[in-house]
């Protein structure tokens, strides 16, 4: 971190972001909690407090127990659906309305609050929690004619299975140990490289390789900021650390005067 905050850190990078050509935010599980979703790693009440990431968000988790890794996203998906955007989503879907093409979000969470708040630029890292894919790529799925095997077709179960194969569904989000989209990735170092500002948001920077697209903007140029009530791994990165939240920090920097 360079810069020690002025009397008036909020203002001046109001200035900052005014004048900005290109600004990205890059958001994690703590964009989402004040929507009431739990974290990852705040210890208090995070999902991972009772369950071990590794164990669970894997693709050995899963097949070690699939009906009690699938009832886990069957748990944290009725939470998202039962949650809305928050002030904080709010004000960057407004703040894009207003100026259209200033400001990407890259995100790390698999929810759908940021596009529910009516962003539409936004990079998903991690994939959708609220989407499902087969677990092994279906052999059939170019199945062309009643003469070759059937392509998998969904039947109940938990989790749902093909009613021919007996493949299974898994969620459609990125697991440990899985690489990240190539295309969402390339689009998101593109981003991040491009920046002006950086505004990294409500991620404890633990996460690979995610993380290094702050360093990526940095080592490009981008002025960076990190906004998180709590220090992080990312803090040495940054030129300017805005200790609050999202929902109430992100409004006093994106909203209109
Ligand atoms: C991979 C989907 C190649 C699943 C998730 C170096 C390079 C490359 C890889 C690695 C590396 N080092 C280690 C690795 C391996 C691993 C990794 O990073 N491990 C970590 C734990 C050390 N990475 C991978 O496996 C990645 N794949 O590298 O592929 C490869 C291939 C084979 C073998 C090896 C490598 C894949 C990573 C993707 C994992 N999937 N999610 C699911 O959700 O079930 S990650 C998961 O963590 C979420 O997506 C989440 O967003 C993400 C990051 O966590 P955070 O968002 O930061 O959340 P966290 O709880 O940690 O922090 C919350 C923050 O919010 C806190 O700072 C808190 O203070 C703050 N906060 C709280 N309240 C608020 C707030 N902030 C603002 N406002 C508030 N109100």
């Amino acid at each position: 971190m360079n810069e020690l905050p002025g009397r008036h850190p909020l203002r001046d990078l109001r200035v900052r972001l005014k004048r900005a050509r290109r600004i990205v935010v890059f958001s994690g599980a703590g964009m989402s909690a004040e929507s009431g979703i739990a974290t990852f790693r705040d210890a208090q009440d995070g999902l991972w407090a009772h369950v071990d990431p590794m164990q669970w968000a894997s693709e050995a988790g899963f097949r070690s127990d699939p009906p009690r890794v699938w009832a886990w996203y069957e748990q944290r998906r009725a939470a998202v659906r039962q949650s809305e955007p928050n002030a904080g989503h709010r004000a960057l879907a407004a703040f894009s309305a207003r100026h259209p093409g200033l400001l990407g979000i890259v995100t790390q969470n698999v929810d759908d609050l940021h596009q529910r708040a009516g962003s539409t630029e936004v990079i998903r890292l991690h994939g959708d929690l609220l989407a499902d894919r087969w677990l092994e790529a279906c052999p059939h799925a170019e199945a062309t004619d009643a003469a070759q095997a059937p392509a998998c077709e969904v039947d109940g179960g938990t989790p749902p299975r093909c009613r021919h194969c007996g493949n299974l569904r898994r969620p459609a989000v990125v697991w440990f140990g899985e690489n990240l989209p190539y295309d969402a990735l390339s689009a998101a170092e593109a981003a991040v490289s491009d920046a002006d500002e950086l505004l990294v948001v409500g991620t404890s920077g633990t996460v690979w390789p995610a993380a290094g697209l702050v360093v990526r903007a940095r080592q490009a140029g981008a002025h960076v900021v990190v906004v998180n009530p709590e220090p992080t791994e990312l803090d040495d990165e940054a030129h300017l650390v805005l200790t609050g939240t999202a929902a109430r920090l992100l409004p006093r920097l994106f909203d209109p005067l």
